[in-house]
């Protein structure tokens, strides 16, 4: 009882002096709008806001051209080689006829992701191709009618399952091997038909997901910003609905579908429109006042931007360094961070990326305390790393040792007090300083490293927290 006592001033006091920056809301009536106003407060939402850490795959038959056709390099994004000049549709269209992964072994990439540490994963059940990789009994154009013809979701989903981390479908909106897909709303009265047919096409498919892999937990939707998508209001909420009513607890992103307005994301009154925000791409917030106080994930490519199986990465490559970097921002943020790889035509996870793994698992395996669970403290950010809050617990990860070896805490009057400080593997004790107050009356803290540590990794300290005396005041005022 206490605990929770504590707890609940504790993030009162914090909310209090940082205050979330919310998107001042206006009230246009809406058909198609939100259907929730802020957070879900569910198992299912509790469960993903935990994860910290997911893994993305992308991959289809795109992975066999591995961004070459011809003897030429193909400068996009791997899995858009079809819609480039050099390479014909037709022998696009046709690569599914060699797609036989023989290296595939979903068990090996699970025990990976596992290894890194994601909690969840989101797998490209169909990108912007139209390639299925489940046997849909919607169109020919899936892994059945390939060399391999085996269910490669299933292989995945329950690879996964038994490793314990949750699945997510991915689902491109956009279907280039569809015959009535359109990006724009057609004009003829035969192309409508045709559209109408995609539309029912593309409802089919998500409820023979949902239905034959029961399991996962939600979907990811992704080329949503088709103008003939946007304009489908009323299709996409019903849609939406039925696909809740089917399956209670799934988890949706924000960017299934547009309200009457067009707008996506945010709906016209600027209420986030799913789950969580899903808006963050190869990007991430600057600030928690940049997040509005939803809940949102980063996806993250090692390359600059190639998310399936890319033979030649140029351009900067990221390193461990900076992948764990923007996971532990991510978290500081309230964020999950997840992390894209794209296995080769034969199934084979590219070294680079089993590399990263590896690397982040090490680091995962001695720190993970400080992201599974935790949250954004409303502390003000620091120049050497990233603060995230588990209970009674903050944890400063430390990417940028200061050249004094202190490290700066500043705590905002009448919240709480450091007690305790020590590092995260080991707990060796460090010193905590008080260093008095600033002019806005808070309390500053070093929290002195010692000089002869040294770790070629970013480190974490733990420093344990109290309520302040402070704080019995304003609890006593809170009880009359
Ligand atoms: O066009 C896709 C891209 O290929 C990739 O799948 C990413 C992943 O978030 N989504 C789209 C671009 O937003």
């Amino acid at each position: 009882m206490k605990k929770i006592l504590f707890l609940i001033i504790l993030i009162s006091n914090i909310a209090f002096t940082q205050g979330f920056a919310q998107t001042k809301r206006s009230s246009i009536p809406l058909q198609h709008g939100t259907h929730r106003l802020g957070k879900r407060t569910d198992a299912e939402m509790q469960k993903w806001r935990q994860y910290g850490l997911g893994q993305f795959i992308h991959w289809g038959v795109y992975a066999i051209a591995g961004g070459h056709w011809n003897g030429k390099y193909y400068p996009g994004a791997a899995e858009w080689i079809r819609s480039w000049k050099e390479m014909p549709d037709e022998d696009y269209d046709n690569l599914y006829k060699q797609f036989n992964p023989t290296a595939f072994d979903a068990k090996k990439w699970a025990k990976q992701a596992k290894y890194m540490g994601a909690k969840y994963m989101i797998i490209t059940t169909k990108h912007h191709d139209g390639f299925c990789i489940w046997p849909s009994k919607y169109t020919d154009y899936t892994i059945k009618n390939t060399p391999y013809q085996k269910d490669l979701l299933k292989e995945i989903v329950d690879a996964y399952d038994a490793e314990g981390i949750d699945v997510y479908l991915y689902f491109s909106i956009i279907d280039w091997h569809q015959k009535g897909y359109r990006s724009a709303l057609p004009a003829t009265t035969e192309e409508k038909a045709g559209y109408e047919e995609f539309k029912q096409f593309t409802r089919n498919q998500l409820i023979e997901l949902l239905t034959n892999y029961p399991t996962a937990k939600g979907l990811w939707f992704d080329g949503t910003w088709d103008k003939a998508w946007i304009e489908e209001a009323k299709f996409t909420d019903d849609l939406e609905t039925e696909m809740r009513a089917l399956r209670p607890g799934l988890i949706i992103g924000s960017r299934f579908r547009a309200d009457e307005n067009g707008k996506r994301h945010f709906d016209s009154n600027g209420d986030l429109m799913g789950d969580y925000e899903q808006g963050w791409e190869r990007d991430l917030p600057n600030s928690i006042a940049d997040v509005n106080g939803n809940d949102w994930d980063c996806v993250m490519t090692i390359p600059e931007n190639q998310w399936g199986y890319h033979s030649d990465w140029r351009g900067y490559v990221k390193t461990s360094y900076d992948l764990i970097d923007m996971l532990v921002r991510s978290v500081s943020m309230d964020g999950n961070f997840v992390l894209n790889f794209g296995p080769d035509g034969k199934g084979n996870i590219r070294p680079e990326e089993s590399k990263i793994a590896q690397e982040m698992g090490d680091w995962m395996k001695v720190n993970s305390e400080a992201i599974y669970g935790c949250s954004y403290t409303g502390l003000k950010k620091q120049g050497w790393g990233y603060f995230t809050q588990k209970d009674n617990k903050i944890y400063l990860t430390v990417f940028n040792r200061p050249i004094n070896n202190m490290l700066h805490v500043e705590i905002p009057k009448g919240g709480i007090k450091p007690v305790k400080a020590y590092f995260l593997s080991g707990n060796k004790s460090v010193d905590i300083i008080n260093a008095g107050r600033n002019k806005q009356n808070n309390s500053l803290y070093n929290i002195a490293l010692p000089a002869d540590y040294i770790s070629g990794q970013p480190f974490v300290i733990v420093l344990e927290i109290e309520k302040s005396a402070e704080d019995k005041d304003i609890y006593q005022q809170a009880l009359t």
